[in-house]
């Protein structure tokens, strides 16, 4: 009797590792989405931030995409480090790395999951002027969302989803043009590593379904409405999201209202590449900046991080990665 019970033992330790909704599974087939783990994509953003500011041409930006280099290929990504001279504009050359980790790489239907992976380097909007010219940390503007992405590929290693999958880890995002500099701050100075790989893809001629970025993705009590270019571009890939987030109970996260449009590095993926692709951002209609009181100065920091809105925003992409077919 006792051995009988030891045998069945692994097998419920496995069902309830799986967890399935109940909308799912009335389907014909069952759809398995393996469990996002919080804990494990906090400790993915720690990481980063451990290095220190990740701001281009600096060691901490060199070792960090040297480990999720690392991380990805140890999660069994195909991993393409693509680098490029990019100009700022201010004329400094950006030594970039854009990474891009690629799941069932043979895959014809593919998703592409984005998140910049380098530091603002300069905390140009800190309330202490003194602190201007000093990085950004970038806990949850940065390492957030390549958090959450990275528990995404530790989970695809372990239980591969049915479509293609890659991770774009891009660089040179946050070196856009300081409002403090005469002219104003250029909308093609913002999201360098994106324009790169847009005009010049991993693989000649890529393509996938959608994509999907995340910006800010951290933050205690975070909000995210539908972005006015992601609505444009890629109406039904929103819907998608935000039904999909609202089914799995994080509808204080992902609002069901119209936010405003965001200079980001969807619109260049839309534009150049014709991929629809959406931008989950940070967006609070009551704030300043819209970003949180933080963004863009020395306290974007890891106790602005919480597991609770990494568990809201992994949880929803890991469903809607798993119930594409
Ligand atoms: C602008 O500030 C124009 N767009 C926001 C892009 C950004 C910066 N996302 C994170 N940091
Ligand atoms: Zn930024």
């Amino acid at each position: 009797m006792k051995k009988i019970f030891l045998l069945f033992l692994p097998c419920f330790f496995y069902i309830s590792c799986v967890q399935t909704s109940k909308s799912e599974q009335t389907k014909e087939k069952v759809t398995a989405v393996p469990v996002f783990n919080p804990d494990s994509a906090y400790q993915f953003t720690k990481s980063q931030v451990d290095f220190g500011a990740r701001v281009p041409n600096t060691k901490s930006h060199d070792d960090c995409a040297t480990y999720l280099t690392i991380e990805l290929k140890r999660f069994g990504a195909e991993v393409v480090q693509q680098k490029a001279d990019l100009i700022a504009f201010d004329g400094t050359v950006l030594k970039s790395t854009n990474i891009i980790g690629s799941f069932n790489p043979k895959a014809e239907t593919r998703i592409l999951l984005i998140s910049h992976w380098d530091s603002r380097p300069w905390a140009d909007h800190d309330p202490d002027p003194a602190m201007r010219k000093k990085p950004v940390m970038a806990a949850n503007d940065g390492a957030s969302g390549v958090g959450v992405l990275m528990e995404m590929a530790r989970q695809m290693y372990k239980n591969k989803p049915t479509v293609g999958v890659d991770i774009f880890f891009c660089d040179s995002e946050d070196y856009g043009q300081p409002e403090s500099v005469s002219g104003g701050s250029s909308e093609t100075s913002w999201c360098l590593g994106t324009q790169y790989w847009a005009h010049s893809p991993h693989v000649a001629g890529y393509k996938a379904r959608f994509g999907i970025l995340l910006d800010m993705v951290g933050a205690s009590q975070a909000t995210f409405y539908r972005e006015q270019s992601s609505e444009y571009y890629a109406g039904n890939v929103v819907e998608k999201v935000w039904s999909t987030a609202q089914s799995q109970g994080f509808g204080q996260f992902f609002i069901n209202e119209k936010g405003g449009g965001i200079t980001d590095d969807h619109i260049f993926v839309n534009q150049i590449t014709g991929i629809p692709t959406i931008d989950i951002i940070q967006y609070d209609p009551k704030s300043g900046s819209g970003f949180g009181t933080y963004w863009h100065t020395t306290h974007d920091t890891m106790d602005k991080v919480d597991k609770v809105t990494l568990n809201a925003v992994g949880t929803t992409l890991m469903h809607v990665v798993y119930n594409e077919k």
